[in-house]
């Protein structure tokens, strides 16, 4: 046996959840050209990893490996997928798709639509006459079309968004172009049209951010370095990670990015399931502005994107501190070539403050123990923002989901002296921001001490019998089927969602559970006869429960690029209405920020926090941090003291 020192894993031995490796594409895409995709005109949107089923590998039996991919005839602008079976080298299916299904773009998509638009005459013939005649400082943003209820004629189309540089590194977003878009095919990267609508001035003033312009940096900041002598805590085999109590495997994929897997917790020398696996599934960011070209703005970032293939390579001392392991990215560009984000996704420990306290004032002594968290985490540039994704594990058995919004605003123009009532505005030479929501959707295949799952929704009530009207208490109430699971935040309620193990008892007879602490838990603000509200149906709701199925993966369905909204996603799997008592069920939970634009998010934007957490609720049966050191974080003392135990 021998160790490959840079992944650390037994050379040659590939765990049936690990992401495919860069030889492992390769031969998926020669195995794809000598067969069904041997014509030059194919192109290759993802090719990842097909998982095992779960119960062959809960069972241990030998898996395959194997990849899943789609690809685009872009002569004949059908898509298909294909499973590509790698140990016997063969596609095991493969299947055209219907002509109206558009996967997500290509990265290099985003470089050849821009070119097609700034070589083409009749765009530069238009910025002509609004005075632009500098092509090279164009920027075309090459967004989805999305669906408005037109007849694309089964087109693959990207409407950019125009803005214009005053020189190469000037930020774009300061200078829309308003009422100018322009159609392209992606497939054949012709301009199919230029939508070049009442010219307003673009805005001139600079919304630069960069040391060059903002001048010279403060220097009262003293280096803050985090330090960990003695190594960091984790222990990590391939994409196997033990930290702690905690163990799962990592996962990477280009539509959602970090994946975990098998997340368990180590409790009493068993190791306990919490969360089979765990992802974001769907993101929607819908702008409220009903002006022509802002009100066809709603990107669904992972879905018409592969959010995952825009991670970007993280680097020490700036996306993250401390003792890291990074692990890459692997996915692929169009032509089927493995491409590697090195560094796409960062591990490390945090200091977390206090995790308990007692100063017993009887005695005069006090009891202190320190919080620290397991950070894993990626970052993903989609055109203007940027998304700071992060599970934080904590030594309680808590673990969070954070998203960090940061990045450019997505601007429009206006006439200056105007204040658009749909957005801020940003300056007065006619920029501004028009409100929106970012809206997410975590996909969370539970395993609470097993696969077999049930949900309790956990409202405060009010008893009717209430003498001295100081009663509350917490009511549990089972959610019974996939529709009655379809729930909406209720503050008033202090409402929050257990996921329980009814056959898992705790030392007080009642199962085993996590619970969903709801925060962020805001609705899509877009009404149902919208366009976007029904592709997005999955943010109508935060609450939905499912019972497993392998192929129900993304929240607003599978190619979600385009399409209608009819036919997939959570609310058209739930019209089955299936049982979810006592079942192989996953969780999925909508959450979001109401951006309501302020001054201070321009020229770049503060991070905004948004996220939720799931705390053990009875799956212990009493903290289990009992056994935490007191003095885990102390360098010197000249006393017989610890810096967090004091006695008299
Ligand atoms: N945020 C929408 C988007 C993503 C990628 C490329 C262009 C636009
Ligand atoms: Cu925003």
């Amino acid at each position: 046996m021998s160790i490959d020192i840079e992944t650390e894993t037994v050379v040659g031995v590939t765990h049936p959840l690990d992401p495919l490796s860069r030889n492992e594409i390769s031969r998926a895409a020669s195995i794809l050209k000598d067969g069904p995709a041997a014509a030059e005109s194919f192109r290759f949107i993802s090719i990842e990893l097909r998982e095992p089923e779960k119960e062959l590998l809960r069972s241990g039996a030998k898996t395959v490996r194997e990849a899943d991919a789609v690809l685009v005839d872009r002569a004949e602008g059908r898509s298909y997928e294909a499973i590509v079976d790698l140990d016997a080298g063969i596609v095991s299916k493969w299947t055209q798709l219907a002509a109206n299904i558009h996967p997500p773009f290509m990265l290099d998509e985003f470089a050849e639509g821009e070119e097609s638009c700034r070589k083409n005459p009749e765009v530069q013939a238009a910025l002509a006459k609004r005075g632009i005649t500098d092509m090279g400082l164009v920027c075309f943003e090459p967004w989805s079309v999305g669906y408005f209820g037109e007849d694309n004629e089964g087109r693959r189309l990207m409407r950019a968004l125009v803005f214009v540089r005053q020189e190469a590194d000037d930020s774009p977003y300061a200078h829309p172009i308003e009422n100018f878009i322009v159609i392209v095919d992606l497939n054949s990267g012709e301009v199919v049209k230029v939508e070049d609508d009442q010219a307003i001035p673009v805005p001139s003033a600079s919304g630069n951010y960069l040391p060059k312009y903002v001048g010279p940096a403060r220097t009262d900041l003293k280096p803050i370095s985090i330090t960990q002598p003695e190594g960091a805590s984790f222990n990590v085999t391939g994409n196997h990670v033990q930290w702690a109590d905690w163990s799962f495997r990592v996962g990477f994929t280009p539509r959602e990015g970090l994946v975990l897997h098998q997340l368990k917790f180590r409790n009493k020398d068993t190791e306990r399931p919490v969360i089979n696996r765990a992802s974001l599934s769907e993101m929607v960011v819908p702008y409220g502005d009903t002006a022509p070209v802002q009100a066809k703005k709603n990107a669904f970032d992972s879905g018409e994107y592969n959010i995952g293939n825009m991670a970007n390579s993280l680097t020490l001392g700036c996306d993250c501190l401390g003792e890291i392991k990074y692990f890459d990215g692997i996915t692929a560009d169009s032509h089927g070539n493995p491409l590697t984000i090195e560094n796409a996704i960062c591990m490390h420990e945090e200091d977390d403050s206090i995790l308990w306290k007692h100063f017993d004032f009887r005695e005069g002594t006090t009891e202190t123990r320190r919080s620290r968290k397991l950070v894993i985490s990626f970052i993903a540039t989609v055109a203007n923002y940027e998304y700071a994704f992060y599970w934080h594990l904590f030594l309680d058995g808590s673990i969070e989901f954070l998203v960090k919004a940061t990045g450019i605003l997505s601007t429009a123009g206006q006439k200056p002296g105007e204040k658009s009532p749909y957005g801020q505005t940003l300056n007065n030479d006619g920029l501004y921001a028009p409100i929106h929501q970012h809206m997410f959707n975590v996909r969370m295949d539970f395993e609470i001490d097993g696969p077999n799952n049930a949900v309790y929704e956990v409202d405060m009530e009010i008893p009717e019998d209430n003498p001295t009207h100081t009663a509350f208490m917490a009511v549990d109430r089972l959610l019974e089927t996939e529709q009655a699971a379809i729930r909406k935040t209720d503050s008033s309620k202090h409402r929050f969602w257990k996921i329980a193990n009814r056959d898992s008892k705790n030392i007080v007879d009642e199962p085993v559970a996590y619970r969903l602490i709801p925060t962020d838990g805001i609705q899509l603000a877009a009404g149902d006869e919208s366009y976007v509200s029904k592709r997005a149906q999955f943010a109508r709701n935060n609450l939905w429960v499912t019972a497993y199925d392998r192929t129900e993966r993304f929240a607003a369905g599978e190619f979600p690029n385009q399409a209608t909204g009819a036919d997939d996603g959570l609310h058209i799997w739930t019209q089955k209405d299936r049982n979810i008592v006592d079942q192989d069920l996953v969780v999925w939970y909508t959450f979001g920020m109401h951006h309501v634009v302020r001054l201070e998010d321009w020229p770049i934007m503060p991070r905004q926090n948004i996220g939720f957490m799931l705390e053990p609720h009875g799956f212990f049966d009493q903290n289990p941090t009992l056994n935490l050191p007191s003095n885990e974080n102390r360098t010197e003392t000249t006393t017989t003291e610890t810096c967090c135990t004091t006695e008299k």
